[in-house]
């Protein structure tokens, strides 16, 4: 006979434990677009505590909208690699341009990133972050309900070591750690410079250089760095995005090692 309660139950406990020991995680990546989620991935296969918060219902950010809905992505000669390594099928169209689905190379990094470990929390955000001693070492959560119903309710604290920003176009937790922190952020301006105006080349080139810490313990990768360090968007062209995500990880990974 099958129980409500005990599906209830099942729910909640399993829930609960995996939340409890995800209090304190190595990594919290806000944000599940593509950049995060291939960070997510790669940290995980190195065997990182990965901890993932994502605003939304469903993870994905701009990935499954494609080009303006048309739901394919396009991703250059460099990239391929990494949509290969997930299991992603590519379609050769020009010169060093492929394209992919959308929804298929999602559901990968999805699949992927979970089978490695890495716990995604869906409908949960990071609305501030936690500072000591001029580091970054967690953030503040609360529920995406509890913003649309614009109620008071105090939210709960995660601890890490790092955190990456991987909020896309806003860059929603460098500009809190601009915002509060009272100190420069590692950029020339000292603050968020913001995103420039649609040059894909450009773009793509400066996101890599861009993919770097922006305050102690504070990552960037995706489009979040490119605004944070002012750099161009790029369109419905992924490929940046993944070795963004690859790179950060890297550059975690290392940093990991050394303390
Ligand atoms: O915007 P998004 O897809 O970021 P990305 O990984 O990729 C950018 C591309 O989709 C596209 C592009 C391609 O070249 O330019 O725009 O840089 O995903 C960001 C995710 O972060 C979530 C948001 O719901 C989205 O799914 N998010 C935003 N703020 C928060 C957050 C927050 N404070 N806490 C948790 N999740």
């Amino acid at each position: 006979m099958i129980d409500e309660i005990e599906i209830s139950r099942a729910i909640t406990e399993t829930f609960y434990k995996e939340f409890l020991n995800d209090m304190e995680s190595e990594v919290i990546i806000c944000g599940a677009g593509p950049s995060g989620l291939c960070a997510a991935y790669y940290l995980g296969k190195a065997g990182i505590k990965v901890v993932v918060l994502e605003r939304s219902l469903r993870p994905g950010g701009g990935l499954p909208g494609g080009g303006m809905m048309f739901n394919k992505i396009v991703i250059q000669e460099e990239s391929k690699t990494v949509l290969d390594e997930l299991g992603v099928r590519t379609v050769h169209y020009k010169g060093t341009y492929y394209t992919a689905s959308s929804l298929e190379t999602l559901s990968m990094l999805l699949n992927k990133a979970l089978k490695q470990g890495v716990h995604i929390y869906n409908c949960m955000f990071a609305e501030d972050v936690m500072i000591m001693d001029g580091k970054v070492n967690g953030v503040v959560v609360n529920w995406t309900a509890v913003e649309l119903a614009r109620i008071h309710v105090d939210p709960l604290s995660m601890r890490s070591e790092f955190v990456l920003d991987a909020t896309g176009h806003d860059a929603e937790i460098a500009r809190v750690v601009s915002r509060k922190s009272g100190a420069a952020l590692l950029t020339p301006t000292g603050d968020v410079i913001g995103e420039k105006p649609m040059w894909a080349d450009k773009g793509e080139k400066v996101l890599i250089d861009n993919t770097k810490e922006a305050f102690p313990g504070l990552y960037v990768t995706g489009m979040a760095a490119n605004a944070v360090f002012g750099g161009p968007r790029m369109g419905p062209i992924f490929g940046g995005m993944l070795l963004s995500g690859k790179k950060v990880s890297n550059l975690i990974i290392s940093k990991l090692k050394k303390t």
